[in-house]
């Protein structure tokens, strides 16, 4: 397997993933601020440039979450997925994209705000909906996990990775100060020894 990766994106998601597996793979790093990502090499690999990709085989998979969900399944044997079918399965799906789908835009949200301060200056209106938004989207995450490890069947799934990275980087952002068990829940995770792999080097 071979993963198309750069350092600070989303792909931090699938290569911690991988890591967390244990499984060998290719790590092709790609440097976006000097555009490697567009060379027509890499854009037969992936057609918008974005990482990551991962290339399984005869398949060529784009989407972090797309990449998450075929690489816990791939390795049934390491239990980072609930197996199809189980109660826990549909929990699973549900906070896969739950942090893919609602949480991630409420936080890029900010995060483009605070790569662009003075675009954003005039849109005090704007800004009130989209905090009253993410609070929202915040406390569902909150009340889920209701304080305890992990948000699937009480052990540690690919679910984590994908949550946990996303409010990784909301909390860089100051984003949980009123949500301390999430900040907690960020600092388990990511002291865990797969995270310091998939970000060295
Ligand atoms: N929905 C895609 C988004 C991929 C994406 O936007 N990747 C960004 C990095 S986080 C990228 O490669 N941007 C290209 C660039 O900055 O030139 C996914 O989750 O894989």
């Amino acid at each position: 397997m071979k993963l198309y990766f750069a350092p600070r994106t989303r792909a931090i998601r699938p290569r911690w993933l991988l890591e967390e597996l244990g499984v060998p793979y290719e790590l092709v790093k790609l440097d976006l601020a000097r555009q490697e990502n567009t060379t027509p090499e890499y854009l037969a690999v992936h057609p918008l440039g974005e990482v990551p990709a991962l290339v399984d085989g005869d398949v060529t998979l784009l989407e972090s979450l797309a990449i998450c969900l075929h690489l816990a399944d791939r390795f049934p044997e390491k239990q980072l997925a609930p197996p199809v079918g189980t109660a826990e399965r549909g929990p699973y799906y549900k906070w896969m994209t739950f942090a893919e789908m609602s949480l991630d835009p409420a936080v890029m949200e900010f995060y483009w705000r605070a790569q662009q301060p003075g675009e954003h200056a005039h849109a005090d209106e704007g800004g009130a909906k989209h905090e009253t938004r993410l609070k929202a989207v915040l406390d569902v995450i909150d009340g889920g996990l209701g304080g305890r490890e992990f948000l699937v069947g009480g052990t540690f799934t690919a679910a984590d990775v994908v949550m946990a990275s996303i409010l990784h980087l909301a909390n860089t952002l100051r984003l949980l100060d009123g949500h301390p068990r999430l900040v907690e829940y960020v600092r388990r995770h990511t002291q865990r020894p797969a995270v310091r792999r998939a970000v060295s080097g």
